[in-house]
């Protein structure tokens, strides 16, 4: 079998999962062999919620599912690397409250590093932190994650014309406004809610996940 480095696939990379733990673990690996079979390229474990032992049972669950699909799909894990090292993820992600990128590098080394990111500034900066790709958002409000600011269609549009690494649209992204989104210039989105919504069943699969 043709093995591709992480970094190659995050570059052809277009769709881009967040996923909890907050469904049960037949549901949870029914899901996961859904979103894969949806075309999914990275799948994220973000639940603020679940402690670190579940997050680690989650992870290799993921992990098995990826491997039984046998499709290429990287696995991240959201805000902690000392958890991407122990599951052996292929990248972490962190926000702009969380460890900065210099730091995260000297816990997981090679692995991918990811950032949020709310305004050009923030982006400029994850570039020249040597972030591997970002999200940029929040598009649209979001059932997910709460904010008070929307950077918006505005953002990407200014992402799309500055940022040379990866970029995620994310944040209220549904399949009815990708043609919005994609009119920016954008051709990369992170979702979370519409996916548990579509293949889980559930407006969202976190409940106050904030
Ligand atoms: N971060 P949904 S938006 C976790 O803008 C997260 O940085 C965002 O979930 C950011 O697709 C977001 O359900 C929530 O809106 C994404």
């Amino acid at each position: 079998m043709q093995t591709h480095s992480a970094k190659d696939l995050l570059t052809t990379a277009r769709l881009y999962a967040l996923v909890d733990a907050q469904l049960d673990e037949a549901r949870f690996k029914r899901f996961i062999a859904d979103i894969i079979a949806y075309g999914i390229n990275i799948i994220q474990l973000r639940d603020k919620q679940a402690n670190d032992r579940t997050l680690l049972a989650r992870s290799q669950i993921l992990k098995d599912c990826i491997t039984a699909s046998g499709q290429p799909v990287l696995f991240i894990m959201n805000d902690r690397p000392d958890l991407a090292v122990l599951a052996e993820a292929d990248g972490v992600h962190v926000g702009q409250e969380e460890l900065p990128v210099e730091l995260v590098r000297r816990i997981v080394g090679p692995m991918l590093v990811g950032v949020s990111t709310h305004s050009i500034e923030q982006a400029r900066q994850a570039v020249q932190d040597g972030a591997d790709y970002i999200g940029a958002g929040p598009v649209f409000a979001s059932s997910t994650k709460q904010f008070l600011q929307f950077p918006g269609l505005d953002y990407l549009r200014e992402v799309a014309a500055e940022i040379a690494i990866p970029a995620f649209a994310i944040g209220g992204i549904t399949e009815e406004r990708l043609p919005e989104v994609f009119r920016t210039g954008i051709n990369r989105i992170a979702m979370s809610s519409a996916l548990c919504k579509a293949f889980a069943g559930n407006e969202r699969c976190q409940t106050g996940n904030f």
